[in-house]
């Protein structure tokens, strides 16, 4: 019995678990929460997840929400390198996926919600959150520039987890306008991602024709 991911193809929080289901080979069947409408917020989806967030999992009786617990389970139920391939890695992966939720992809979320959502919403950009969540960006990227400027990867020699997580904010970088393309490393290690892992590109697709349809119905130009 295939295994149901719940989530919109415009977030970027999903792509993260279709990229790694399909890197997996894992069979699933996704079914659509439509976030524009407010899906996430029905009672009905509130009893999968009661802070209405997407992605979620449901595997039989087992159900999961926040992505990269999504991926952890699916790598431990068939046993993916993705997980890393020794102990040491594995623990290196999980320390960069914890790091990632919350010193990294937070700030670009909070931008996303500014330049973003507040535009779908009417409202002008709050900049000094932008300010702060630029800053936090720019210091944090001058670090991870520096891990990736001797490793194709985030960790040992080829894709975990922890790059899937990390990658999140080039989502949707060119509609937050997010500074990432200013360090070379970090722009070299996404193309890389890009170029060596279809999955990775496909789900970019599908993440760019859903949110440039939404923002073209809506006449807006980011
Ligand atoms: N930390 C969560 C983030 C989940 C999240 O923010 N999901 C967004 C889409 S990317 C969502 O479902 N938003 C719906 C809403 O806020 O109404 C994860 O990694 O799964």
């Amino acid at each position: 019995m295939s295994v149901k991911i719940y989530g919109d193809l415009g977030s970027g929080s999903l792509r993260r678990v279709i990229t790694a289901a399909k890197i997996m080979g894992v069979d699933y069947e996704r079914v659509n929460v439509d976030l524009f409408k407010g899906e996430s917020h029905t009672p009905e989806f509130l009893k999968l997840n009661p802070h209405g967030l997407t992605p979620v999992l449901q595997d039989g009786s087992t159900i999961i929400w926040e992505a990269s617990a999504i991926n952890i389970y699916l790598a431990d139920k068939v046993n993916s390198p993705l997980l890393g391939t020794t102990s040491q890695e594995r623990y290196e992966v999980l320390q960069w996926m914890f790091w990632s939720g919350e010193q990294w992809r937070i700030f670009s979320t909070l931008t996303f919600d500014e330049r973003v959502g507040g535009r779908v919403m009417g409202k002008p950009e709050d900049t000094a959150i932008v300010n702060l969540t630029l800053a936090k960006i720019r210091a944090t990227a001058a670090v991870l520039d520096a891990h990736l400027a001797d490793r194709p990867f985030i960790v040992g020699n080829g894709l975990t987890l922890a790059d899937i997580d990390i990658a999140a904010p080039f989502s949707q970088a060119h509609r937050t306008k997010l500074p990432l393309n200013t360090f070379p490393n970090l722009a070299a290690w996404q193309q890389r991602l890009l170029d060596t892992v279809p999955a990775w590109a496909e789900t970019r697709r599908d993440l760019d024709d859903r949110m440039d349809t939404f923002l073209n119905a809506l006449d807006i130009t980011l």
